[in-house]
């Protein structure tokens, strides 16, 4: 590697993937600089406070919606990769926040394709795309082939990253690819709105005597979960690979909110979740996507990617993390 090749931009790198990209790009030798939006504060890593003291990782100030922080990053650490993590990435806030969610999750990913082609520098950029594109899939199997039809103002934002990413390649010859990625966890690094997260941290409390019942939207949803740090490796072989593409980075097993209690309630210990689960419609969105599930076996052909960590060890994990942080 040229110490150019070293360079990497995560965008989003407080949340929970773009941490765990982060530090995998540090452990294999990379310098990692992280774009944090300034705030009165001095700066929140929340994911990434593991990281804040080292040398090989550094903050940089900007907002994903302001194109000159962008531009200005890129000129400064001319990045081998960048991988944009960043979004406004909760589905149900973004029924409330349609505008905002544009602008981060949509305009976003042109801001930073704009950073680099006006930069003049040859990066390999990751456009994390989401299987929010793909809507409801019926009785099939979501794939690369897949027609898009979103169902939220965030699945409509991303649909634009993912055409965008795909335009650069074919207008300017970029090394621009996208994850199309299902739903991944990560335990105690999953934001607590999301609803792996908020049932992990309700059982931890109920189990505290903290909390009786936990209250929650559509248990028969059903989604394709694999844990994050599976899907980051997938992200970064993507990058990794001799020629830009998009691919699918799933599971292949769809669950539902209901299976997720079961085990969950069960395997803390719990017994039946029916005893502490009440359903509140206002956790129900204007518009929903049933059931998902994906076919990885593009990325398991071409890239050698297949997710290590089954449904129920993932659920088991998350559960155990959270019980064990409030010291049960
Ligand atoms: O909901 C149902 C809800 O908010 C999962 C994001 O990372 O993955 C994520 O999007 C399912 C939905 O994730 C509650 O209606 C029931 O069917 O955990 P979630 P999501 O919307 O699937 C995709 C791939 C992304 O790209 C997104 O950025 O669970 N559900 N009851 C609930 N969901 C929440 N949040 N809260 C509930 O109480």
């Amino acid at each position: 590697m040229n110490s150019r090749q070293k360079t990497v931009v995560v965008t989003g790198v407080t949340g929970q993937t773009g941490s765990i990209i982060a530090e995998k790009l540090i452990y294999l030798g990379y310098k990692v600089y992280g774009l944090v939006r300034r705030s009165s504060d001095s700066p929140n890593l929340k994911c990434a406070t593991s990281l804040e003291n080292l040398s090989e990782f550094e903050v940089v100030e900007g907002d994903l919606t302001d194109l000159s922080s962008l531009i200005r990053l890129c000129s400064l650490t001319k990045p081998y990769m960048y991988f944009n993590c960043a979004a406004q990435s909760h589905v149900h806030v973004s029924f409330n926040e349609p505008v905002h969610t544009l602008a981060v999750t949509g305009q976003g990913v042109v801001n930073g394709l704009e950073a680099i082609r006006v930069s003049g520098i040859h990066t390999k950029f990751l456009q994390c795309s989401t299987s929010e594109l793909l809507g409801n899939l019926g009785n099939n199997v979501g794939t690369e082939e897949t027609p898009m039809y979103p169902r939220s103002p965030y699945g409509c934002a991303k649909l634009y990253g993912y055409w965008i990413t795909r335009n650069y390649r074919e207008s300017y010859n970029f090394f621009a690819s996208n994850s199309i990625s299902f739903n991944h966890e990560q335990p105690g690094k999953r934001g607590p709105q999301f609803v792996t997260r908020k049932i992990s941290i309700a059982i931890a409390n109920i189990k505290a005597g903290n909390q009786g019942y936990l209250y929650l939207g559509n248990l028969d949803a059903k989604r394709d979960w694999s844990l994050a740090s599976d899907v980051a490796d997938g992200m970064i072989a993507i990058l990794n690979h001799n020629k830009p593409d998009d691919f699918v980075l799933a599971s292949g097993e769809s669950h539902s909110v209901r299976e997720f209690c079961e085990i969950a309630f069960l395997h803390a210990g719990l017994g039946d979740y029916k005893q502490y689960v009440k359903v509140d419609p206002k956790f129900y969105r204007p518009c929903e996507i049933d059931v998902l599930i994906g076919d990885y076996s593009k990325a398991k052909r071409e890239l050698g990617w297949e997710p290590k960590v089954t449904f129920k060890e993932l659920v088991q994990r998350m559960v155990d993390y959270d019980v064990k942080l409030l010291g049960m």
